[in-house]
């Protein structure tokens, strides 16, 4: 027989969610931070997203990393050993295209998926292992966001840090810089940074990669609130919201909003709030910085790093930058 526990609202109300929930609804605009994004059902929203047709860019950084893994990683290793840590848990056909180079140069390879989800490192470490022979798998739990720390790489190893997918557009130019230099403290000298950026382009691409015909990332945007449902016992109707994704020429970036379809109020229990919005009230849930060609070396540059390479497409449409640590 399932136990109903009743659940003082003081203990939903200081979670992680419930603090960025609170300062985001109350500012003018409204937001939600990105991350929200992430549960399960997010998490598989965004794989399926990652693989339609107007989601260009894991395609394209893939075809470049295809095209370019031998060159990157010999400027990487430079005749020493290589092991390989990664930004989010890297179970994608991305990663494992580098790990599989690397096994090819040098027999078999360390590497260090870092992410805040322990199961999403388990999933990754047992399917590389299964997949990629000579790979061993040491998964590091940290929010990466929050400062981590990394062994120094054994003496004759140099270590890679990859940080693709366009990770990096989904902060603050503040954020980003920041991020870079704490990367940077954590590499030694002769380790490298490979870095992933989308470029701008023309904006019906961008439009329609975070539109899609099959509303694919409108249910993306949405789960958010399906989320906020469940977590904080609100009560949105997913609905009632309206998914809208928009360049911002000034700030070069897509953004995505959920605007409410008529005046309502939405009750957060776990808040003891009930909050109003206006028809066409919008809440800003994302923000993805496309940049300049040169702007990532530019970037890396300041947080200490030495650019040493960029590959890009055909279409030069997303880049590939190589920081080396001075
Ligand atoms: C994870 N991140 C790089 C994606 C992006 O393109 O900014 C998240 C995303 N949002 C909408 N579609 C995909």
């Amino acid at each position: 027989m399932a136990l109903a526990i009743p659940v003082p609202t003081e203990l939903h109300a200081d979670t992680k969610v419930a603090r960025a929930v609170r300062a985001g609804l109350a500012s003018v605009p409204r937001r939600l931070p990105p991350w929200l994004f992430y549960d399960e059902a997010g998490s598989r929203l965004f794989d399926e997203i990652t693989e339609l047709p107007e989601y260009y860019l894991t395609r394209t950084e893939h075809s470049i990393l295809a095209r370019n893994a031998g060159e990157i990683l010999a400027l990487t290793a430079a005749g020493a050993r290589l092991r390989i840590a990664e930004l989010g848990a890297g179970s994608a056909a991305k990663t494992r295209l580098l790990l599989a180079a690397a096994i090819e140069r040098q027999g078999t390879l360390l590497y260090e998926p870092i992410d805040i989800s322990l199961t999403a490192l388990l999933v990754a470490r047992a399917r590389i292992e299964r997949e990629i022979p000579g790979a061993r798998v040491c998964p590091l739990v940290m929010d990466y966001t929050n400062g981590f720390a990394l062994d120094p790489a054994a003496p004759g190893e140099r270590r890679l840090l990859l940080y693709i997918g366009s990770s990096i557009g989904n902060f603050e130019p503040r954020e980003s810089a920041h991020l870079l230099h704490k990367l940077r403290a954590q590499l030694q000298s002769g380790d490298s940074l490979l870095l992933g950026v989308d470029l701008v382009k023309d904006e019906s691409v961008l439009l329609h990669a975070y539109d899609d015909a099959a509303g694919v990332t409108a249910a993306f945007n949405k789960n958010l609130l399906v989320r906020l449902n469940r977590e904080l016992s609100a009560d949105f109707d997913p609905a009632a919201f309206v998914h809208r994704a928009v360049w911002n020429p000034v700030h070069s970036r897509m953004e995505m909003h959920l605007e409410s379809r008529a005046a309502q109020q939405v009750r957060i229990g776990a808040l003891g709030w009930k909050v109003e919005f206006d028809a066409g009230e919008t809440i800003h849930t994302e923000n993805s910085y496309k940049f300049q060609p040169g702007q990532a070396e530019e970037m890396l540059k300041e947080a200490g790093f030495v650019p040493a390479a960029t590959w890009t497409d055909p279409r030069g449409w997303f880049a590939v930058c190589l920081g080396q640590a001075g």
